[in-house]
């Protein structure tokens, strides 16, 4: 039996039920709601009970430990180029498979789950062939998916957000687009973005990409996987693009054709709510076929909502493998460095977001280079250091840098990097970091109160030290994995529960950081300094 509260809106639920109704409802099931974040390096999933306020399970698949055989250890295949970066989509799938084994085999009740969620790294495509419909359709549960849907790329592998080969294209498209690009997607042509992919793929391999029947998104590729039929792509993810017109939340017809020839009838539908009813294949997990799917969105979107800084006034810093800085946004405004991106907000309206490639890859490369553990990094080097690392700072660029975009990889720095004590490499590089983040969302706006979330910003030093760099409080939240999170809000809020008694439940301020006045002098000094390093070469 459905629950109640899966039919009525949470409101009116409230109002109709009598005390003894909910009493004895309690006793019964309440529904749960999956959210499932692919993100780069692995795919989570996360069960949420909103009416209890609780977190009912969770089950994660590492890449690297876990897929060893799919030769994507963080989350990409090896290329002899170094701006090319592409997956395994099979990886992917085979990620959806054991992490849903997994959730089964914690013993959590799978059959109370009612709505489904999920979100995918940004901007990363899939391109499937004309069998792809029915091979959906037609999914056996004897069978895994990565098998049954080999036959259906189009292409065999997938350019992730981390690919920056495609300056070609982007020269192309703003030749003939000039600002319009940036004024009416929300930014300009930007090399990981997936319309000069596309672009770069239908110049490159004609016959495949002729092949191509769909080009969705990771969001939406895996959305189809669950709902065994085409999903549509969300104004979240679709923003990232290059190819959605944020003006009229439609595929500019335009900018589309001149991308590829025919791509608007490859490119899936625009939507958002639920995308369809989850395919029987999945009722060997436990999860009852037809229980809604919600349309997925890119993993910042959905972090938006998790954080709870889905209504304008909160800006959220994701530490993860890409550093991000984003926050609602009153009124669409673009950046005008060209930089930063607008996208659409899962919960209405738009959202800013700027985004750093380099970032917990390239901390735990500083990490590994100065022999230091993770204690040491996280407060022994901000002990043996004192703010303003006396001016010597570092830009850890070991791959191209995204923001602002330098295709040349490796390490800036103003001193003897290699030769420095490992705290002062340390804190170089944190204090770099959160330099360029300030210095790059200026455009965002200034922030009172910044929210922390991603894996390192479990660092208490790294949360003090963006403290002390925005003078604002830092805020962490007790859910770290906000992507997942904000996916199940998301599968729940299709099913009639509204946000904000979520957001209340589940993204509550756990901890703060209070900036130090006393070294605002001292940041306000280096912001001009990091500008400057970020037009040095690489350090040797
Ligand atoms: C955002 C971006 C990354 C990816 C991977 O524009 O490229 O944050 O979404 O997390």
């Amino acid at each position: 039996m459905r629950n109640p509260v899966s039919r009525l809106s949470w409101r009116t639920y409230l109002r109709c039920a009598s005390v003894a109704d909910r009493i004895n409802r309690a006793r019964f099931e309440t529904a749960y709601y999956l959210g499932i974040d692919s993100s780069t390096q692995s795919l989570k999933g996360l069960v949420i009970d909103p009416e209890a306020g609780v977190l009912a399970a969770s089950a994660a698949v590492n890449f690297k430990a876990d897929l060893p055989q799919y030769n994507c250890p963080d989350g990409v295949l090896a290329h002899p180029d170094p701006l090319v970066k592409h997956a395994d989509p099979l990886l992917w799938l085979a990620a959806l498979d054991l992490m849903l084994s997994r959730l089964r085999d914690s013993g959590v009740a799978m059959e109370r789950i009612a709505a489904v969620g999920g979100d995918g790294q940004q901007h990363g495509s899939v391109y499937l062939n004309d069998r792809f419909a029915d091979v959906l359709q037609g999914l056996k549960p004897e069978r895994s998916l990565a098998e049954q849907l080999a036959v259906a790329l189009a292409r065999p592998t997938s350019p992730i957000w981390m690919d920056s080969s495609t300056s070609a294209e982007c020269r192309e498209l703003d030749a003939r687009f000039g600002a319009r690009l940036q004024a009416d997607t929300g930014s300009p042509a930007i090399e990981r973005f997936t319309g000069p992919q596309i672009r770069k793929f239908a110049k490159t391999e004609p016959a495949r990409y002729a092949q191509t029947a769909r080009v969705h998104l990771v969001s939406s590729f895996l959305c189809s996987t669950l709902i065994g039929g085409d999903a549509p792509i969300d104004a979240g993810d679709g923003a990232g693009m290059n190819l959605l017109n944020l003006r009229t939340m439609a595929w500019d017809e335009a900018i589309a054709e001149f991308t590829a020839p025919g791509l608007l009838a490859k490119l899936p539908k625009v939507g958002s709510g639920v995308a369809g009813r989850l395919h029987p294949y999945f009722a060997k997990y436990g999860l009852r076929p037809g229980i809604p799917v919600a349309v997925w969105t890119g993993d910042n979107p959905a972090s938006l909502v998790g954080t709870g800084a889905w209504s304008a006034g909160v800006a959220v810093v994701s530490l993860g493998t890409s550093d991000t800085f984003f926050a609602a946004l009153d009124a669409f405004r673009t950046d005008p460095d060209g930089c930063g991106h607008v996208f659409g907000n899962p919960a209405g309206g738009c959202m800013s977001l700027t985004c750093f490639k380099n970032g917990s890859l390239a901390r735990d490369r500083v990490r590994r280079e100065a022999g230091a553990e993770w204690t040491f990094f996280d407060r022994t080097a901000f002990d043996l250091t004192l703010p303003g690392n006396g001016g010597r700072l570092a830009l850890p660029w070991f791959e191209a840098e995204i923001t602002p975009p330098v295709l040349t990889p490796g390490l800036r720095a103003n001193f003897d990097f290699r030769a420095a004590a490992p705290e002062v490499r340390i804190r170089a590089t944190v204090e770099g970091q959160a330099l360029a983040l300030r210095s790059h969302a200026q455009w965002i706006g200034r922030f009172g109160a910044i929210r922390v979330t991603g894996g390192a910003s479990k660092s208490s030093g790294i949360r003090q030290t963006l403290a002390d760099v925005f003078q604002a409080r830092v805020e962490s939240i007790a859910v770290a994995d906000s992507a997942a999170l904000g996916a199940a809000m998301l599968a729940a809020h299709a099913d009639g529960v509204p946000l904000a008694a979520m957001t209340a439940a589940f993204s509550p301020v756990s901890a703060v950081c209070e900036p130090r006045a006393e070294y605002a002098a001292v940041y306000d000094g280096l912001l001009p300094v990091i500008r400057e390093l970020e037009k040095a070469a690489p350090a040797g």
